[in-house]
């Protein structure tokens, strides 16, 4: 398989992006030598997830995929959504930005906590295609942070079904199950269907 160029700089998602496409040649944009600095000024993941994608592209000759991702908590409108990375600024530790987020969601009952992780994966080829696909993946935000496993937000997230926080799953569980996990399947699928990966 060629090899795929992932435009990312969160060294958390090439992790499980590595892991979930471990049938492909994955580089990061360090590794490819790209120092692109691309603004992410889309209003929907899968404008941001295009906006990297198309970004990165424009320095190389291979297939380009980009992820833009993020938490979505029903009570607080859906914030931080596409902001997730920038909440509370670029620079705060998720330990500060879980805590505010907890703190916000004090007293609140449980039948109002619904959240979900979002993620929007872009391809881009060197003939031009663009293609966009988008997961989710459905919990809630847990009364206190638990859990060492993942970054981010993964702390505060819980999964119903699983009884646990996404920062308590191994990272081939939280693959399994996840927005990303789901997305990067998509994605191949879509791929595969157009000739692009065997
Ligand atoms: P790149 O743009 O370089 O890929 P980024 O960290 O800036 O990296 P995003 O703009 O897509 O990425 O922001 C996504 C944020 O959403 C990320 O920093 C996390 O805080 C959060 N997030 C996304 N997926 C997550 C996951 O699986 N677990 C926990 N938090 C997640």
């Amino acid at each position: 398989m060629r090899n795929i160029i992932f435009a990312t700089g969160n060294e958390g998602k090439l992790r499980e992006i590595r892991d979930i496409m471990a049938d492909a040649k994955i580089v990061s944009m360090k590794e490819a030598g790209i120092e692109a600095q691309i603004e992410e000024n889309g209003s929907t993941f899968e404008e941001n997830a295009l906006i990297k994608a198309r970004g990165v592209s424009a320095y190389t000759d291979a297939i380009v995929l980009a992820d833009d991702s993020g938490l979505e908590v029903d009570y607080l409108n859906k914030e931080p959504g596409v902001y997730s990375a920038r909440y509370l600024g670029e620079d705060t530790s998720y330990a500060i930005k879980n805590q505010a987020i907890l703190d916000r969601m004090k007293g609140v009952p449980r039948e109002a906590r619904s959240a979900r992780f979002v993620c929007a994966i872009a391809a881009v080829l060197p003939d031009g295609r663009e293609f966009v696909v988008r997961e989710t993946i459905e919990g809630y935000i847990g009364e206190c942070a638990a859990g060492t496993k993942g970054f981010g937000y993964d702390p505060i997230f819980y999964v119903e079904e699983l009884g646990c926080s996404t920062a308590e799953l191994s990272e081939e569980k939280k693959n399994e199950v996840s927005h990303r996990g789901k997305a990067l399947r998509a994605m191949k699928k879509v791929l595969r269907a157009h000739g692009v990966i065997v």
